[in-house]
């Protein structure tokens, strides 16, 4: 379900963050945990990896994964008696990581599951993503209620060729069709680039059945972090009770604020992500 603050486990709603740890670029969970914090929801780290940098613009990065770290607090968590109001993952390390957050999901039972797909941008994959994993993220995309897939991973979950950043939303409701499994699950596909230049999120509601293009003058994928940072603002959104297109808008003007702050200083480069701390103040 989408509004999960009717069946709230927790005096403010815990979620359990199921992403990586990269120290420097902003991403992940040193996004994920600030803005989510702000929001006033108690994010709960679940990390799957432990980098020096995010693997996208960086040479050299250092990549250790925690599966069997994840294992164990998912362990220790379940002796806790801990219930989570929802599960919300990203990044993951290595394939068997899937299976775990599979049956992590299918043991805490959260009324919402989130799952960004997170597996590429522009046409490829990120060099840590396995053709394994790309074929198991399709199974879990399966256990969501809400997923927020880019135009690459959707083109990697539905087996289809990448075809570029356009498409028309006629073409982005099909996509949208065929990623929620007949209406099973709500999908918001990012970064879609309409026919006449401009930019839009496009999104499914299975609450009511829904098709909505919603515009958002910014370009995704331009900084490292940005699709974190969207999925992140919008389960917290979810969480305090918002509708999936409420929720999905107030993420894209979010996102376009912080790189409207990130692009006054010339210096930063794409890489090291955007300045979403000097905007945080508003949510
Ligand atoms: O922002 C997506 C992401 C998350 N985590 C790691 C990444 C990337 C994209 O490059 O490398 C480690």
């Amino acid at each position: 379900m989408h509004n999960a603050q009717c069946t709230m486990h927790n005096a403010i709603p815990k979620v359990a963050a199921v992403h990586d740890m990269s120290g420097f670029g902003k991403c992940s969970l040193t996004v994920a945990l600030p803005i989510m914090s702000a929001m006033g929801i108690e994010a709960i780290p679940l990390p799957t990896a432990l980098l020096s940098t995010h693997t996208g613009g960086f040479e050299g990065y250092t990549f250790l994964n925690l599966t069997d770290e994840m294992r164990r607090m998912i362990a220790h968590w379940r002796t806790l008696d801990l219930k989570f109001d929802a599960i919300y993952s990203g990044f993951l390390g290595e394939s068997d990581q899937i299976d775990i957050l599979e049956d992590f999901i299918t043991s805490f039972k959260p009324p919402l599951t989130v799952v960004d797909p997170v597996m590429g941008d522009n046409g490829r994959l990120y060099s840590t993503i396995t053709p394994e994993m790309t074929e198991k993220m399709r199974n879990l995309i399966t256990r969501a209620d809400v997923i927020t897939p880019n135009l690459t991973e959707a083109a990697f979950l539905l087996n289809e060729p990448y075809t570029g950043g356009v498409m028309d939303f006629d073409r982005a409701k099909e996509c949208l069709s065929a990623l929620s499994g007949q209406g099973e699950r709500s999908v918001v596909l990012t970064g879609v680039e309409d026919t006449d230049g401009g930019m839009y999120v496009a999104v499914y509601d299975k609450a009511d059945g829904n098709f909505r293009k919603l515009d958002c003058n910014y370009i995704p994928g331009a900084f490292h972090g940005t699709g974190d940072i969207y999925a992140s603002v919008l389960t917290a959104k979810l969480l305090t009770g918002h509708p999936l297109a409420d929720a999905a808008a107030t993420a894209a003007w979010f996102v376009r604020e912080a790189i409207a702050e990130t692009v006054k200083f010339p210096k930063i480069t794409t890489r090291e992500g955007v300045l979403f701390e000097k905007v945080l103040y508003n949510m």
